[in-house]
């Protein structure tokens, strides 16, 4: 029986058809989805932080009605990760309990401060740049209710990075000051946005057998490249460098050649010791407690609601 389900599974991600939540599956694919939509999940919640500490200080009310419907939007891809990673047979508490105890993972990304209203530009050029170029590859991923859940968020962070890059037209267009904060921002999210995508692949845990079961569709270091491709020469219309001494484009590849990137920065950050890692996860676990009450009287709500039906019926 095992085996004619193993060979069922095999022809699914061979055909390039989706496998569903009522299918049979191994359990590493299992586990290594719930890891992976998990991390994604975690990560959009968590990122909400760094943007909404710019809501009250948003400089028009344009910006702020803007920049208050995209941290709502990064509220919305967590529930519908968080519901696709529920399909995999585990409950959103237990979710919660392993991102609160340091157990599951969110993106390093997180846990670098907002210092600058240019910081919230580059958030969204940048950062939402990079997830669009790693989710665009996840709308195919194998897996049905992660993959359609990419297809709705894709659709939202193309808004996100564009209202992060007129953010930045708008400094460049400024005064010297403003060029100096834009320049500034970019100095210090450049290096952390290309980490995003993860280590080297040859470093990478997961990669070759996440591409065999097509969760991933492109490796880390090929999605990398395609990201400072398209985002060096966005860099340079603002009239901006990269801070990368080693960065040049080789005419023979057609690519942007980059240089070295600091994975002991990177492993720093990703074991809890980045500028942020500790503020992020007290922050979000004291909001957790705070809102115990709400959820309890949710569920309180939906028992009576339940016994009544029960009572008509
Ligand atoms: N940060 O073997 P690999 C966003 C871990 S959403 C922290 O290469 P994999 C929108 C990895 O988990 C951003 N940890 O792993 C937004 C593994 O951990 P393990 C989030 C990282 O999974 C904007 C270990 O290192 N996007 O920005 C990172 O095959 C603004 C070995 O790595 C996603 O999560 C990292 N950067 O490939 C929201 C996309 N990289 O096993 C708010 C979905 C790796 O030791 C505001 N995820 N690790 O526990 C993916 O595509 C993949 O998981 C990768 C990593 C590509 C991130």
């Amino acid at each position: 029986m095992a085996v004619e389900h193993q060979v069922q599974f095999d022809r699914t991600i061979e055909a390039d058809e989706k496998i569903e939540p009522r299918d049979w599956m191994p359990d590493g694919y299992r586990s290594t989805l719930i890891r992976q939509i998990a991390q994604h999940a975690h990560s959009e919640v968590i990122g909400m932080q760094p943007e909404a500490n710019w809501i009250t200080r948003a400089p028009t009310l344009l910006r702020k009605a803007i920049l208050i419907a995209k941290v709502q939007d990064e509220a919305g891809h967590g529930l519908y990760l968080y519901s696709a990673t529920e399909t995999l047979g585990i409950s959103r508490d237990e979710l919660q309990e392993m991102l609160h105890s340091g157990r599951q993972k969110y993106s390093s990304i997180f846990n670098y401060p907002t210092l600058s209203w240019a910081d919230i530009g580059a958030i969204g050029w940048l950062v939402d740049g990079a997830a669009i170029v790693n989710q665009i590859m996840l709308q195919g991923t194998s897996y049905g209710p992660y993959s359609r859940a990419m297809v709705r968020i894709c659709k939202e962070e193309s808004f996100h990075a564009r209202q992060g890059y007129a953010i930045l037209m708008a400094l460049a267009k400024g005064t010297d000051e403003q060029k100096a904060m834009l320049q500034d921002a970019i100095d210090r999210w450049w290096w952390p946005s290309l980490m995003m995508f993860g280590p080297h692949d040859s470093d990478s845990t997961h990669t070759e057998q996440s591409m065999e079961w097509k969760i991933k569709r492109i490796s880390n270091d090929d999605l990398r490249q395609m990201y400072v491709d398209q985002t060096v020469p966005q860099a340079h219309y603002l009239g901006c460098s990269v801070p990368d001494p080693d960065l040049h484009f080789d005419e023979e590849s057609g690519h942007w050649n980059f240089g070295a990137i600091d994975w002991d920065e990177f492993w720093t950050v990703v074991k809890g010791n980045g500028p942020m890692n500790r503020e992020r996860i007290n922050h979000k676990t004291k909001v957790w407690d705070d809102g115990a009450w709400v959820r309890e009287a949710a569920v309180a709500y939906a028992e009576k609601q339940a016994s009544r039906s029960t009572k008509i019926a």
